[in-house]
């Protein structure tokens, strides 16, 4: 493995550095119970390593003048970050070392830690990942997001039942943030527009805000991966500020002025647990715009640090990112500071917007599609809305009159403001107009948002909608996660595959190597043994790692389809009461999801999930050849520990709604063989395997379609099929919830009267019949050992760090730092 950058320390140093930071910065003479004081004082240890390359990659940057990409993202889910940066350092050997000569194991002290968990799920993680690989790479990159107080919430049973408390992650101080004083920002809202009628007939606008709000940065260091590079994290604390506007407030604006005051240390309080669905709420809006509102203030203080008031060169220095429609407010942000605050004319301005902003958008659930009311645009930023209505306009009467003249029809589809009893603002329809580039995140998905979701954009704008096909570090989803597999990997291949991916395809050729299947499964095994013990302690339930690991982990969505595979453990649970010796190899159901609080059918999925395990791991009738487990609390820490130890990977969203998804990559990488549909990433992980190593079953995006098409009817298959039948009717009794019959009922109806929305009994029967070739492949231990071999070796496309080279080569335009010397 070749290694660019030498160890910074040795392990006797870096033990010294870590005794010295429980004495004299935390006063610890008696750590030797103390996990957390040690866990904090490796913390300090690791940043005077990584503020030196901060340092140092500042400077760079500054000298060469490097453009850079801001990503604007509400959610970035980190998980713990001690593991990843000794990898990324290369000091995860030497602070193994020097932990143990303190009489601690590394894993305990990295159990201390807490996730930064300021994210709901695959979006989050993604913006994890991807800074991930910017940094990796050296690229001059910063994230921009919220420092919320409280991350997604924590997640307990009772009863079966999800309850949720607050996540704490800094109650008591991180060590991997520092605090910017050098670099607040105060952020006016509310209040109204003046209109001045200059003497030559122009006029000006004046936005009298009726509210200050102090924006405070807290960064988190991001260090790449054997690279020169330790990037930021910049995260915005909201403040009441001292800056009130006594001035300029008139009695009007006074009431809003009031009770938005109370309001401002609240906006960075909590992250909306939703996921996939709109908040629509006003203090979820306004902090969109904080936000967006300090990051592009900070974005030009960084740049005004370089070139003054010569703005000449901004675009050419900032791309910015939106992740979703979520930071779309920047656009407006950005605008209204060209035009009042740096006399920049309309055109000119909008030009520049046109080259700096590009928009990714990762779904196509209409439930999703952000919209604001205009009543609330005009009472919160009375300005920006303005300047709304001025691109719509321009966009509505220069580019859809020039290719739709005179198309009324065609105006109200396109326009950003929605018509009807309460005008609402399009987000999406804001970023397509205004962004250089808008892509999907995985080929089919990008696909569907040009034929589907915004097709007439793409005649508009031909070539501006693209694809970019997400991708998962290598660096947490395997080398940190899985160290006995990455070890075995190491022996096998050449370069550094943690850095180039790609490589790995190497040990492809040991596929039906007995030897080499021996060892590979055997780690699979260890990997299970351990997470069956984790298993226990977290639900009580003894698990055998004999058995085949199933994992579904993901938020709890319909459309992922989590009660598909609960339907399919249903007939299961049935065939093996109605037949003791029914031929399957034992199956371990493992399940790690959070359903968003206010969802009821997720979490009554959960409660039917819970309930149905109970009954099922208690049954001495079926041999123990069938368990169900539902983790609680899943996390990014969580997955590390799941995602090693499986055997399938559950992808089995209905086709055409899951934009990519991004652990049917994780769970590849580290063996696990894929039953889905032909639904986002699924189908790039299909080309790469080949079809003898995954598992595809059901409707494809055209059959949901023609379904569609021909009135879908889920009568039609509960009257036609005697198991899907036995298994819904089950869940009216009192089967699962004795003495409490049709408890798990909500489940079935959302099925037959609710219509089925996501079309599960459609893809029922050849979800079951592709389960039976997956017992069989797995009864065959060589046949099995091959394709999980073939997985590990075949996911070079999605590293992360080919998604941000795609990005960088198509959109952002960047260079690295270390072809610039
Ligand atoms: I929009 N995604 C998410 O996690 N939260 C959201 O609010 C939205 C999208 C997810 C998609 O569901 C996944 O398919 C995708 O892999 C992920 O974003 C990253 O692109």
């Amino acid at each position: 493995m070749a290694t660019a950058i030498k160890k910074p320390l040795t392990a006797a140093q870096f033990k010294k550095k870590v005794v010295q930071h429980l004495n004299f910065t935390s006063s610890q003479t008696d750590y030797q119970q103390d996990p957390t004081a040690v866990l904090r004082a490796v913390c300090l240890t690791v940043n005077e390593v990584v503020y030196e390359k901060l340092t140092e990659t500042n400077q760079y940057h500054k000298e060469h003048k490097s453009r850079s990409i801001n990503y604007l993202s509400l959610e970035y889910l980190m998980g713990r970050m001690l593991s990843n940066n000794l990898h990324n350092l290369d000091l995860f050997d030497v602070a193994q070392k020097a932990v143990a000569s303190l009489g601690f194991e590394i894993e305990d002290i990295f159990e201390e830690g807490h996730d930064l968990a300021l994210g709901n799920g695959g979006l989050g993680r993604l913006a994890a990942c991807f800074l991930d690989s910017l940094a990796t790479m050296d690229f001059n990159a910063v994230g921009y997001g919220i420092h919320y107080e409280h991350g997604l919430f924590k997640q307990q049973f009772h009863q079966g039942r999800q309850i949720e408390t607050p996540d704490e992650w800094r109650e008591y101080g991180n060590p991997w943030e520092v605090c910017r004083p050098e670099a607040v920002q105060n952020i006016p809202l509310f209040g109204h527009v003046e209109t001045i009628a200059n003497t030559d007939g122009s006029v000006q606008k004046v936005w009298h805000s009726g509210q200050t709000i102090k924006g405070v940065p807290w960064d988190v260091p991001i260090v790449g991966y054997n690279s020169k590079t330790v990037n930021v994290l910049r995260l915005w604390e909201s403040r009441a500020s001292s800056h009130f506007d006594w001035d300029q407030f008139n009695s009007g604006a006074y009431q809003d002025a009031h009770s938005a005051q109370n309001h401002a240390e609240t906006i960075s309080k909590v992250l909306y647990p939703n996921d996939e669905t709109d908040a629509g709420k006003e203090l979820r809006f306004i902090q969109q715009y904080f936000f967006c509102a300090c990051s592009i203030k900070d974005i030009i203080k960084r740049y005004q640090e370089q070139y003054a008031d010569d703005w000449s060169q901004f675009s050419k220095q900032v791309v910015i990112q939106l992740n979703d429609t979520h930071p779309t407010i920047a656009i407006l942000e950005l605008m209204r500071t060209l035009i009042d605050e740096q006399g920049f004319t309309w055109s000119d301005a909008f030009a520049m917007c046109r080259e700096i902003f590009a928009y990714t958008n990762h779904t196509l659930l209409p439930e999703a599609l952000e919209k604001w009311s205009v009543d609330m645009f005009e009472r919160v930023l009375p300005r920006h809305l303005e300047i709304l209505y001025t691109i719509n306009e321009f966009f509505l009467d220069q580019e859809v009159a020039a290719l739709w003249p005179n198309d009324h029809q065609m105006r109200r589809r396109l326009s950003i403001i929605e018509e009807g009893p309460q005008k609402m603002v399009r987000m999406a329809h804001l970023c397509v107009v205004t962004s250089f580039k808008v892509n999907g995140v995985a080929q089919i998905h990008s696909d569907l948002v040009k034929s589907d979701l915004f097709p007439e954009f793409n005649q508009l704008y031909p070539s501006k909608l693209t694809n970019v096909t997400n991708g998962v570090t290598p660096r947490r989803w395997l080398k940190a996660c899985n160290p006995e597999l990455s070890k075995l990997l190491d022996s096998k291949v050449k370069s550094d595959w943690a850095k180039d991916l790609s490589s790995l395809s190497a040990v492809a050729k040991f596929a039906d190597d007995e030897k080499f299947q021996q060892k590979f499964m055997a780690i699979k095994h260890n990997n299970k043994v351990k997470l069956a013990e984790e298993i226990l302690t977290s639900t009580g339930v003894v698990v055998s790692p004999d058995a085949i690991f199933d994992v579904q982990i993901k938020r709890l969505h319909e459309y992922k389809r989590q009660h598909l595979s609960f339907l399919h453990i249903l007939a299961l649970y049935r065939r093996l009461l109605a037949d003791p010796d029914y031929d399957m190899h034992p199956r371990v159901y493992i399940f790690g999801a959070k359903a968003a609080p206010g969802y009821y059918l997720a979490k009554e999925i959960i409660y039917a999930i819970n309930k149905v395990a109970d009954k099922i791991n208690n049954d001495d009738r079926i041999n123990g050849k069938l368990k169900v487990v539902f983790m609680p609390n899943y996390r990014v820490t969580l997955a590390e520990k799941i995602i090693p130890a499986a055997d399938v990977s559950e992808q089995i969203s209905t086709a055409g709604k899951e934009a990519s998804g991004t652990g049917n990559m994780k769970l590849a990488l580290n063996g696990a063989i894929t039953i889905g549909t032909l639904d986002g990433a699924n189908v790039e992980i299909a080309e790469e395997v080949g079809d003898d190593n995954i598992f595809i079953f059901g409707n494809t995006v055209d059959d949901i379609k023609a379904l569609e098409a021909n009135g879908y009817n889920p009568y039609d298959y509960y009257n036609n099929d005697e198991e899907i039948k036995a298994c819904l009717d089950w869940l009216l009794t009192d089967y699962f919830t004795p003495g409490n019959p049709g408890e798990l009922s909500a489940v079935a109806h959302s099925l037959l009267d609710g219509g089925d929305p996501y079309r599960l009994l459609a893809d029922f029967a050849d979800y079951a019949k592709a389960n039976i070739a997956l017992d069989n492949a797995y009864k065959d231990k060589a046949r099995w050992a091959r394709m999980a071999i073939i997985n590990t070796a075949k996911m070079g496309k999605f590293t992360s760090d080919r998604s941000i080279q795609d990005y960088v080569d198509n959109i952002w335009k960047l260079t690295p730092m270390s072809s610039q010397d």
